[in-house]
């Protein structure tokens, strides 16, 4: 092993589960001390709503993001946080200078392309309305309320800056020369196309000018077909019908199960085990092929 290799495990969907999660990352620090290596975690995405805690998980991802210990993929509950925030409290994204996560779809795009059936609604604001309530009860409340926010006050809405541009920020997909991962399932021409995205959205949030001509050369992918298969692998639960890497295991969580799915032939595994539905949180470290999980101490009734 190469000195300060890192070993990785990809944790399955948290929502809110942070007691949880803290005796699951200890099981995984001891696993990789045992191997005389450090410990890099991946969780899938979905830190946020259902359960009691987003907030703690959002400030302990966003440390070991800082320290490089922790990666956080984007999930379809926190792109929901964002578009919510977008149409409620635009004031946070301007005065704090942050951009909406690249290729997603805000309140007002749903409304104006008619997603979803949307415009059976007369007026914006009675869609925002609806998706806004809808959300509080998939567990965004529980999200505001672990922010010390009054859900139904908008005004009373603030959240620390650092939290808000780590999440608008965060990938859509990760990878090591063992596995690849996203929130949800993706086809192969997907990942292709997010992942030649995120590397233009990177170098435009860096303003790189050298690599100007790299960005300009992926600009001229259709936009809509990158934003399609960015909404896969937020929410797609249809295994593609080939592998989306001929090398990697493609890791997903996004679909609560109760065990983790290992599909050999089509090269997948689902890590999301429904910790906060009363099951288990699991970790996988592909490099042992070993599986560690705790129980849930959390059942969201909802
Ligand atoms: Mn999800």
């Amino acid at each position: 092993m190469i000195a300060g290799t890192k070993l990785n495990y990809i944790i399955g969907d948290i929502h809110g589960c942070y007691d949880e999660f803290c005796e699951l990352e200890q099981l995984i620090l001891e696993h990789a001390q045992k191997q005389g290596l450090e410990a890099h975690l991946v969780c899938v995405g979905d830190i946020f709503d259902r359960g009691p805690k987003s907030s703690k998980l959002c400030e302990h991802f966003l440390n070991g993001h800082q320290a490089g210990t922790h990666t956080l993929i984007m999930g379809n509950h926190e792109v929901e946080f964002l578009r919510i925030l977008e149409a409620y409290r635009p004031d946070l994204f301007e005065k704090n200078a942050l951009e909406f996560p690249f290729a997603s779809y805000t309140l007002k795009d749903d409304y104006e392309s008619d997603r979803y059936g949307a415009s059976i609604y007369e007026k914006i604001d009675q869609f925002k309305e609806m998706v806004f309530i809808s959300w509080l009860s998939q567990g965004g409340f529980e999200t505001l309320v672990s922010y010390d926010c009054k859900p139904h006050e908008v005004d009373t809405w603030s959240f620390p800056v650092e939290h808000l541009k780590f999440l608008t920020q965060l990938p859509y997909y990760w990878q090591d020369g063992h596995v690849l991962v996203t929130h949800a399932f993706a086809t192969k021409s997907d990942i292709e196309l997010v992942k030649k995205a995120q590397a233009a959205s990177k170098l435009r949030l860096q303003k790189s000018i050298i690599l100007e001509r790299d960005y300009e050369e992926v600009a001229k992918i259709d936009e809509e077909r990158v934003r399609a298969a960015v909404q896969s692998c937020l929410w797609s639960r249809c295994p593609p019908d080939s592998r989306p890497d001929s090398q990697r295991i493609h890791i997903s969580g996004h679909t609560p199960l109760e065990h983790v799915r290992v599909s050999k032939e089509l090269g997948f595994i689902q890590l999301d085990t429904g910790c906060v539905y009363g099951k288990r949180l699991t970790a996988y470290c592909p490099l042992y092929d070993s599986f560690l999980a705790v129980k849930s101490k959390t059942f969201w009734s909802r």
